[in-house]
Parts: structure tokens; C-alpha cells; sequence
């Protein structure tokens, strides 16, 4: 992987960073308007790697906790995002809509609704589609070990195995679903393993690690665009935040177990390695951290001071059968 591909990454990443640090800052606040935000503070490598380089009309699924990271890194701009958080008239959808849920045709972004896994099946659809269109698409879906015990991947994955669909399953294994470790409602391993069962190849990826994710993502991808069909990737990860940064009471996965995964951050990691290649400096990196949290403060900013859209149009983009409403 040459160096500018690295930084580039990189780059990604700690906006990413900057972003989860926001909301963990604003949470209380954006939690009146937005169910969220839950974080996925910690886990940013595994939605960078993965969303990073697809081309714009690949279509993106992103899981309710990494949404954000990945929909920045498919290009998503920062201030309709906030705005959405804030309910504002600025968000995607005139601050209607939860922000781990935008959708952005344009840019390929499907997001998700309450029903957690529901994305899977939609996956499949989309990537149907796509083979049927013979687009060139790539459909990366997203979900979390919760997630991924659900109907929808059974159903979703064997649908996509059978008709060799252009979609890469990607589980974000932070080793537990709401309040309950993963060993406790499943019973092997590594979820990758399931792969076997619908004849498919099955990956596990240290999903703290952004170059491995992102290796692994460019494979899967490769495969699925060249008709080889759908993969399986687990990243192997940690919720290191809790369950919701509303000041959820449930009990999080042991504290010895955070602090062992804390140490392997991706952001520090991944910036040793710049350093130890020589392509950054501890400055370099300061300032770099520096204007990206700036833009997100602006965007917030923005957020805070804009208009809340007027009750007339609450109407305005609602279907009803035959077309729009107004
Ligand atoms: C079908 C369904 N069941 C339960 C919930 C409630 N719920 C929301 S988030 C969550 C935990 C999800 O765990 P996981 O899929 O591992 O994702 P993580 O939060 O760990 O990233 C649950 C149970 C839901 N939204 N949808
Ligand atoms: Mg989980």
C-alpha cells in the first residue's frame, strides 16, 4: 500500500474520530431531538476501510452504530448531517429522520430503520439489481454480531451466495448486543464460520487494525465486482463506549476487556505506523487532528444556528400512493 494511500486512510479515519468525539461531547444535547447517538467511538477502522475508494454509485448499508463513519467516508458532506442530529431544516431530510438512517440515493447510501438486520435482505435486493442492471455495483452491508443472528442474515446471505449477487457482508463483532456478550446468545466463535454454510468464503479481520480492514475490503470487493460473488467478513472489535450515550444504566462488557481493546485504538495505531514509516510527525498529526475538528465544530456550529423547518411543510417529500402528497 503506497504512503499518499495510507495518509489518505488516515485522513478518513480521524475525521471519523473527530465526529464519534463530537457526538460523545454533544449527546445529551442532539439526544432530545435524535434517538442517537450511540457511538461507535473505537470501532471507526472497520466503516473507514470498508466505505473508503468504492466508487460513487457502489451502494453503501451502514449498521445503526457506525452510520455515521461510514456515510462520511463515502462522502457525505458534515453540515446537513448535523443539522439532520438537530432536527434542523438543514439535515437530509429537514431534520425528520434519525441520523443513523439517512439515505442518500446519490451518493449509494441506504440506511437502515429501527428493525435491526433489516439491511441485510435489502442488500441482497439492491445487489440483485445491480447484477440484473449489469452496473458494475457493489453493495457493502453492514451489521453488528447482534445484528448478524438475526432471520434476515440467514435468508439474505443464502439468497446472495445462490445467485453469486456483487455484495460483501460485513459484521462488526464488538462482542455484544445492547447488554448481553455475544458468547451468550451464540454459539461459536467466530462468526465467519457461518459463511461455510451458504458455500461462501468467510473472513476474519482484527477490525482495529485500518489496513487490514481495508486490504480485506478491497479483496472482497474485487470478488464481488468480478462476479465472484458475496463474502463474509467478520471484524473482530470491542464496544468500548456504552449501549447509548444517553447515560444508558445497562452493564457494558467487563472493564479489564475495554482497557485490553483501548489499547489497541485504531486512530493511535495507525498513526504510530505513519510515524514509524516516516511519512508523518507527531506535528503533522496535531495539526491534521486540529482542522478536522475544527470543520466538525463548524458543522455543528451550523447545526445549533439553523431554522427548524416550519409546520406548513411538514407535508413536503411525503408519498402517498401515485406521488407526492404536496
Ligand atoms: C429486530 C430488533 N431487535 C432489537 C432491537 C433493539 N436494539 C437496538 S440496538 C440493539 C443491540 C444491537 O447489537 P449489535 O447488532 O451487536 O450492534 P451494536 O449495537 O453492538 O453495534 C438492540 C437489541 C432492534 N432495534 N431491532
Ligand atoms: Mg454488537
Amino acid at each position: 500500500m503506497d504512503e499518499e494511500l495510507k495518509l489518505a486512510l488516515f485522513r478518513s479515519l480521524l475525521l471519523a474520530r473527530a465526529f464519534e468525539e463530537k457526538k460523545i461531547e454533544l449527546a445529551e444535547e442532539i439526544g432530545r431531538v435524535d434517538i442517537g447517538p450511540t457511538s461507535c467511538y473505537g470501532q471507526e477502522a472497520i466503516p473507514v476501510g470498508f466505505s473508503f475508494g468504492l466508487n460513487r454509485d457502489d451502494f453503501i448499508l451502514p449498521s445503526i452504530r457506525s452510520a455515521w463513519a461510514a456515510d462520511l467516508t463515502k462522502g457525505l458532506p458534515l453540515k446537513p448531517i448535523a443539522a439532520e442530529m438537530y432536527g434542523k431544516a438543514g439535515g437530509f431530510s429537514n431534520g425528520r429522520e434519525i441520523s443513523s438512517h439517512i439515505t442518500y440515493p446519490e451518493l449509494g447510501i441506504f440506511g437502515g430503520t429501527g428493525v435491526l438486520g433489516n439491511n441485510i435482505t435489502v442488500a441482497a435486493g439492491i445487489a440483485l439489481a445491480a447484477k440484473y442492471r449489469k452496473t458494475d455495483q457493489v453493495a457493502v452491508c453492514f451489521m453488528g454480531d447482534g445484528a448478524s443472528n438475526r432471520e434476515e442474515f440467514f435468508a439474505g446471505l443464502n439468497f446472495a451466495a445462490l445467485k453469486k449477487l456483487p455484495a460483501v457482508f460485513v459484521v462488526e463483532n464488538n462482542q455484544i448486543a445492547e447488554f448481553t456478550f455475544y458468547q451468550k446468545f451464540m454459539p461459536i466463535k467466530d462468526i465467519a464460520d457461518r459463511a461455510a454454510a451458504f458455500g461462501i468464503p468467510g473472513f476474519v479481520v482484527d477490525g482495529n487494525d485500518l489496513m487490514a480492514v481495508y486490504t480485506t475490503a478491497r479483496e472482497t470487493i474485487r470478488r464481488a465486482r468480478a462476479g465472484e460473488g458475496p463474502s463474509l467478513v467478520e471484524c473482530k472489535t470491542c464496544r468500548v463506549r456504552p449501549m447509548s450515550e444517553l447515560g444508558d444504566p445497562g452493564k457494558g462488557l467487563p472493564p479489564e476487556l475495554i482497557a485490553e481493546w483501548r489499547e489497541r485504538d485504531p486512530v493511535r495505531r495507525m498513526q504510530e505506523h505513519l510515524q514509524q514509516i516516516g511519512v508523518l510527525t507527531e506535528k503533522d498529526f496535531r495539526e491534521l487532528r486540529e482542522k478536522l475538528r475544527k470543520e466538525v465544530d463548524a458543522a455543528f456550529q451550523f447545526a445549533r444556528e439553523d431554522r427548524y423547518a416550519p409546520p406548513e411543510e411538514v407535508f413536503k417529500d411525503v408519498y402517498e400512493e401515485g406521488g407526492l402528497l404536496e
